[in-house]
């Protein structure tokens, strides 16, 4: 059982304190606290993955913000921060995506040291895989924006990409031949547990209290602002609430009386037994609906789009895994005797644009960091920041005003499908 947890963790290790803990084997002590259900928060965050944790870790860290409760029905890093492929990239299409994003990767750079804690972050570039006319098209247009945005991104032809990747069948015999790319040095990927913990314990030394196993089953309202939750260990009043929720957003708003333009899909994702480091960089294949990395352990991380129906359910299934494979393979036949080791499912809440809902709603003092699908990992640092500063000073920050809700009602959309994967 990980929900209760007593002593504090500010602790830092010597080299010689390290060496001396792993020859006694003494335990380690807990990365955060666990605390009593406090009646009143000034901010209550729903939802304990990065970005309501990086939230409350901003709003402490950055505007003495501390009396902020995390709740989450389950355990922090559980939902869709435990449930994503851990890719970070800015190569986004839109001029508001790629500076949001970039932001994020930004922060990601520097975020083992400004919360002491190893993410393992490994910038190892990002190719994004090109196998028609109309694909090559779309990336040069985002290489174009990304560099009006200052980002790193080129378009490079099947020579260069044999270069970067040579176990991918460049050659004009492959069924989906391939005939450029979109190349992002400053993409890579990241530990996501070590992110999520991270700011857990940074948040909680700072003296945010999380609350693991408790979930919020209704949002009270009165006079048009939110005051209070109901959890299942009894009513929260708060001076606000911010909905990050990941997969389950829409129904916590819908609590506070608040809809939103959301659809929900499950995302399914494999690993492959560990083998020796080859692979330098993630490669994504919009068209055969792929995308693979190495981790650090050696095990390939292979993703592909989202289920093709709404639902809650996070169960793998084998047609998903088999689809999977066939699609990997074309892009690399080397890697056909390569064994699947376990597979997963998260939840991806999809909006009208595939760019997230951020900032205030109708309801007074009730915040959403949501609409996430397939992007959200790689945006909980900026999105922490964000909404941290949002609360704080009442205004909503420059970065994040086009990803207001209202925007749907004006009809003024951030289109980011182009360049949101092939996650959809
Ligand atoms: O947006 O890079 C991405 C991504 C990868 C897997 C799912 N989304």
């Amino acid at each position: 059982m990980i929900l209760k947890r007593a002593v504090h963790p500010r602790t830092r290790y010597s080299a010689l304190g390290l060496l001396r803990r792993g020859l006694t084997r003494t335990d380690w002590p807990p990365a955060w606290r666990c605390h009593d259900l406090r009646a009143s928060y000034d901010v209550v965050v729903v939802g304990g993955g990065v970005h309501g944790l990086a939230t409350a870790y901003y709003l402490a860290a950055r505007h003495g913000i501390t009396d902020v409760a995390v709740l989450d029905k389950g355990y922090i890093g559980g939902g869709a921060s435990g449930r994503n492929t851990a890719i970070i990239r800015a190569n986004y299409l839109t001029p508001e995506g790629v500076r949001f994003y970039d932001r994020s990767l930004k922060l990601y750079e520097r975020l083992s040291a400004d919360l002491n804690f190893n993410v393992m972050f490994s910038q190892r570039g990002h190719l994004t895989l090109a196998h028609s006319d109309s694909a090559l098209r779309t990336l040069r247009w985002r290489a174009e924006v990304n560099k009006l945005e200052g980002v790193d991104s080129e378009v490079v032809d099947p020579a260069e990409i044999a270069e970067l990747v040579p176990q991918l069948d460049v050659s004009d015999a492959a069924r989906y031949p391939i005939l450029g790319g979109l190349y992002h040095p400053p993409g890579g990927i990241v530990r996501h547990d070590a992110v999520v913990w991270g700011y857990a314990r940074a948040a909680d030394a700072l003296g945010v209290h999380i609350h693991q196993g408790t979930e919020v089953t209704g949002v009270d309202v009165a006079g048009g602002r939110a005051v209070a939750v109901q959890t299942t260990h009894g009513r929260v009043r708060a001076g606000a609430v911010v909905n990050c929720a990941a997969g389950w957003s829409s129904r916590i708003a819908s609590m506070a009386g608040v809809r939103l333009p959301i659809e929900t899909f499950p995302l399914q994702a494999a690993v492959t037994e560990p083998v020796k480091p080859f692979l330098g960089t993630v490669v994504v294949s919009g068209t055969l609906h792929v995308y693979v990395s190495q981790t650090d352990r050696g095990e390939l991380v292979l993703g592909a789009a989202v289920d093709p129906f709404t639902s809650y359910s996070m169960r793998g299934s084998l047609d998903f895994v088999e689809g999977l494979a066939s699609h990997t393979l074309e892009l690399m036949p080397a890697l056909a005797r390569l064994r699947v080791l376990r597979q997963w499912s998260g939840l991806c809440d999809v909006t009208p644009d595939f760019s997230p809902i951020m900032g205030p709603t109708p309801v007074g003092a009730f915040f959403v960091d949501v609409g996430w699908g397939t992007y959200g990992f790689k945006a909980g640092p900026v999105a922490g920041e964000a909404m941290a500063a949002c609360l704080a000073t009442g205004r909503t920050p420059e970065l994040i005003r086009p990803f207001a809700l209202e925007r749907f009602a004006r009809g003024d959309l951030v289109g980011e499908k182009g360049a949101a994967a092939v996650g959809h």
